[in-house]
């Protein structure tokens, strides 16, 4: 039996119809961070979830790649379908090889599993540590997720806030593979991009080499929104000061993503084509962007390509 699921009633659908951004994408350039939602019908959301969307498929996920002018996709396992990870092994095998994918695991997985998402293009494990999106996974099941993933290479994708990181700063530094943070940690962008709060996290990153950071989702960060309606194309201004740190900073080790279809948004829904125009606000030259957006996933997802 089919199960109909009905979006939150607050939901704020993606964006159809995105702009044509004005930034041309540098050639083989790499969405670092999107998702699929089911289609529920086929692709039932988890019952464990803290939010129910609208569908979001990998058809119209690869129809925005090509409208925006990436070659390629890493799509993040979103928390509405807890550790099933059936609508990302679809994407990856329905994407020929253009998507790589980061999936949710609980311990005790089978090895069968693992190889099956290692063969689909699955290279890393995110641990969600944002309270409204999950219940927190004991500590113990996490360290038997890495121990699980080590033989393969893969990293973890980390999600937490801000106020989260001096409370998980020790545990994340002992994890024994790559880290890659979600969002720059969520900053509060309201407060100094050279104060304290920020400070924290850059101090996080370089504790070690292999910390890497998504410099995304200035749409969820800001409190500017969206440009005025003044044709502006420079959107959500007030965080680029905290993203251009971070790539001055960490060159060899950012990476960028739209995060379409954008959950949990409350306050509008961004046009992808304007996120798009945000990169070169953040990353100015034309070798800080084909690091940004080629060298650095495909050297993190992709190595063994060209
Ligand atoms: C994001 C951010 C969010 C949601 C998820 O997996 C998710 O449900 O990551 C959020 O609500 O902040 O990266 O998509």
């Amino acid at each position: 039996m089919t199960t109909v699921f009905e979006k939150d009633p607050d939901w704020l659908d993606w964006y159809t119809g995105p702009s044509r951004p004005r930034f041309r994408l540098p050639e083989g350039a790499v969405d670092a961070h999107c998702h699929v939602f089911g289609p529920g019908a086929q692709f039932p959301f988890a019952p464990e979830r803290k939010y129910t969307p609208c569908d979001a498929s990998k058809d119209q996920l690869f129809e925005l790649r090509d409208h925006l002018g990436f070659a390629r996709n890493v799509v993040v396992q979103a928390t509405c379908h807890g550790a099933d990870n059936s609508a990302l092994l679809d994407a990856l095998r329905a994407s020929g090889g253009l998507a790589r994918g980061v999936a949710t695991l609980r311990s005790g997985v089978p090895d069968a599993q693992l190889r099956e998402l290692h063969e689909a293009g699955v290279r890393g494990v995110r641990f969600n540590f944002v309270k409204r999106l999950v219940d927190a996974a004991p500590r113990q099941e996490l360290w038997d997720v890495v121990e699980r993933i080590t033989p393969y290479g893969w990293h973890v994708v980390v999600y937490f806030e801000a106020a989260d990181l001096a409370e998980l700063r020790d545990f994340l530094l002992s994890v024994p593979v790559p880290l890659v943070v979600d969002h720059m940690g969520r900053p509060d962008v309201a407060k100094d991009p050279y104060g304290a709060e920020f400070e924290e996290f850059l101090d996080f990153m370089r504790a070690r080499p292999d910390i890497w950071c998504k410099v995304t989702c200035p749409e969820r960060l800001s409190a500017a929104g969206p440009p005025a309606l003044d044709g502006q194309r420079h959107a959500y201004r007030d965080v680029v000061p905290f993203a251009r740190r971070v790539v001055e900073e960490f060159a060899e080790r950012v990476l960028w993503g739209t995060d379409w279809p954008h959950p949990n948004l409350a306050d509008h829904m961004p046009d992808d084509g304007l996120l798009v125009d945000f990169i070169p606000h953040i990353a100015p030259t034309p070798r800080l962007q084909h690091k940004l957006l080629v060298d650095n996933p495909m050297r993190l997802y992709w190595p063994d390509a060209g």
